[in-house]
């Protein structure tokens, strides 16, 4: 018997889809699953206790989806919780206990010394978990286990990440409470596929999904936004990096959904790259069921989405909010402002640009969260080794150690960036602007880590992506 653990507890809650479809998987394959969610207990010490007092499961499995909350100045950082929850558990029970999820697979090394697990699973889990049960049971060939992190002595051994090239992901979505997490998350994700093959200097997908698109059927997603419908959950928030990426495959995924009538049924929202869009893909997506679309548009600045490494040019996000607004698609545009060579004028430039085509909302991040191995990450130390570089922001002392919240915003936007930011918005409603160049309480910010204006809204039965709920309560 194998025991699975949502142990995120960020607010407004997001339903763990990566657990209900390695519960289903591994009841396919005739595994006894308990699910135990950490997310929607009130004491969570309490809950393990009382469960482990009556279980003995043979594998314990944590899913570690967010190492940190990727918003300064926000900063929060959860792996001391990792390791706190690990540690009790291993008080209540002699099982093996084994990782996963994005938070994990982007640090895999560290996340499993840090935390005191004794494996991880770097990348897809539904095979992967199954073959650790298996190897439990028999040989203990370790080697075996795709994706597997174990440390061996004082050496940690890493197999190479499982992302299995073919995607056969269990549709039915009925190992987690999805109605409560609608109810009190406003939406529920789905995948259809996995990984992403873009060049973006600063973004973790590929180190945790690979950096090959591996699709899903488009019989397999419309399955399981029925399954989902069918348990009154009929928002939905894909969870691609980017939906049009590739493009034959989203046309592929809205054809089916617009087959099986489920575009007058269900309202989504994704993540798309600024290219490829047109106006074949935005009128399909519509009758789809899409609502809304946030795009990695990142800047305006020609200079900044260079830097960047977007293959979009400034004209084509005016084109894609145009096209957005005459298909009646609500669009956000998210912004990334700090990168290297940031300066004030190139974002007083995106603003400017940003401002005149008028998407229905713009997110604008400031700082680069930064991974090792990244291009962000090499470009920020032209500026001088990290330690004492200029443009570093963290709120931990000593060495620079990526695996905690390190934040890259370019100097030249001087002591205040935030504030620099803030000015050059210039109130406009439209724009998430940066919260403030220090956390403040209860800020109004688009940060959905404990965001208690979006939990409120929810409760009051909004409904959809957050960027969507927010800028709806936006004043003007
Ligand atoms: C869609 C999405 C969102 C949507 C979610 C919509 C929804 N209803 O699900 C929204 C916009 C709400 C969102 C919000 C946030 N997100 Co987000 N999100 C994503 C995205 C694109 C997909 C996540 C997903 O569900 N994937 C699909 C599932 C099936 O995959 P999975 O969880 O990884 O599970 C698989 C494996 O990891 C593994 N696995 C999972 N658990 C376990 C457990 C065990 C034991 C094992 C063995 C394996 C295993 O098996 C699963 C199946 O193969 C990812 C990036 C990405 N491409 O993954 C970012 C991502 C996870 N988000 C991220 C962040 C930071 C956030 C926020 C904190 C941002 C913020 N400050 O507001 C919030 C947190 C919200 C919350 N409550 O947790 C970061 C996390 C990085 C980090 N440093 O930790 C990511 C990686 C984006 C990025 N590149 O920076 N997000």
């Amino acid at each position: 018997m194998l025991t699975l653990v949502n142990t995120n507890r960020m607010t407004p809650p997001i339903a763990p889809i990566g657990l209900d479809y390695l519960a289903c998987a591994a009841r396919r394959q005739g595994e006894t699953v308990d699910m135990l969610d950490l997310c929607l207990v009130d004491d969570p010490a309490c809950s393990l206790r009382e469960y482990f007092a009556h279980s003995q499961p043979e594998l314990v499995g944590l899913s570690f989806r967010n190492i940190d909350d990727c918003f300064w100045p926000g900063a929060a950082w959860f792996l001391p919780d990792l390791a706190g929850t690990v540690g009790l558990v291993r008080a209540l029970t002699d099982a093996p206990i084994v990782l996963g999820g994005v938070g994990y697979s982007i640090f895999p090394e560290e996340v499993l010394v840090q935390s005191g697990a004794d494996f991880g699973i770097r990348g897809d889990g539904e095979t992967a978990l199954v073959a650790l049960v298996a190897e439990l049971r028999a040989e203990r060939r370790w080697d075996r286990v795709p994706g597997l992190v174990w440390p061996s002595g004082t050496a940690i051994h890493a197999n190479a990440a499982s992302w299995p090239s073919s995607l056969a992901v269990p549709a039915a979505r009925d190992a987690i409470d999805n109605p409560t997490y609608f109810r009190r998350g406003g939406q529920v994700g789905l995948e259809t596929k996995r990984g992403c093959p873009r060049q973006c200097i600063y973004c973790a997908d590929p180190l945790a999904k690979g950096n090959v698109a591996r699709l899903r059927s488009p019989a397999d997603v419309a399955d399981e936004a029925e399954a989902l419908l069918a348990q009154g959950v009929d928002v939905l928030h894909l969870c691609d990096s980017e939906f049009n990426i590739p493009a034959g495959h989203a046309h592929a995924v809205c054809d089916e959904l617009i087959g099986r009538r489920l575009g007058d049924r269900v309202r989504w929202y994704a993540y798309l790259a600024v290219v490829p869009f047109d106006d074949g893909l935005a009128s399909r997506m519509r009758r789809a069921g899409c609502a809304g679309i946030n795009f990695t548009s990142d800047a305006a600045s020609p200079a900044m989405l260079r830097t960047y490494r977007q293959p979009h040019r400034r004209e084509e996000i005016a084109k894609v909010v145009h096209l957005c607004r005459r298909h009646g698609i609500a669009v956000m545009l998210d912004l990334l402002f700090g990168g290297p060579g940031e300066t004030p004028e190139t974002v007083a430039e995106s603003i400017r640009f940003f401002q005149q085509t008028d998407p229905n909302c713009a997110g604008a991040a400031l700082g680069i969260r930064l991974y090792p191995g990244t291009e962000a990450a090499r470009l920020a130390e032209t500026d001088g080794p990290l330690d004492r570089n200029p443009g570093i922001h963290r709120r931990y002392e000593g060495p620079i150690d990526l695996v905690r919240p390190t934040f890259y915003v370019s100097p030249a936007l001087g002591d205040h960036p935030a504030r620099l930011v803030r000015e050059l918005i210039g109130g406009d409603p439209r724009f998430f602007e940066p919260a403030s160049d220090v956390p403040q309480p209860a800020a109004a910010d688009y940060n959905y880590n404990e965001n208690q204006r979006l939990v409120n809204a929810i409760a009051q039965g909004a409904r959809g992506a957050y960027w969507d709920i927010l800028r709806r309560m936006q004043p003007g």
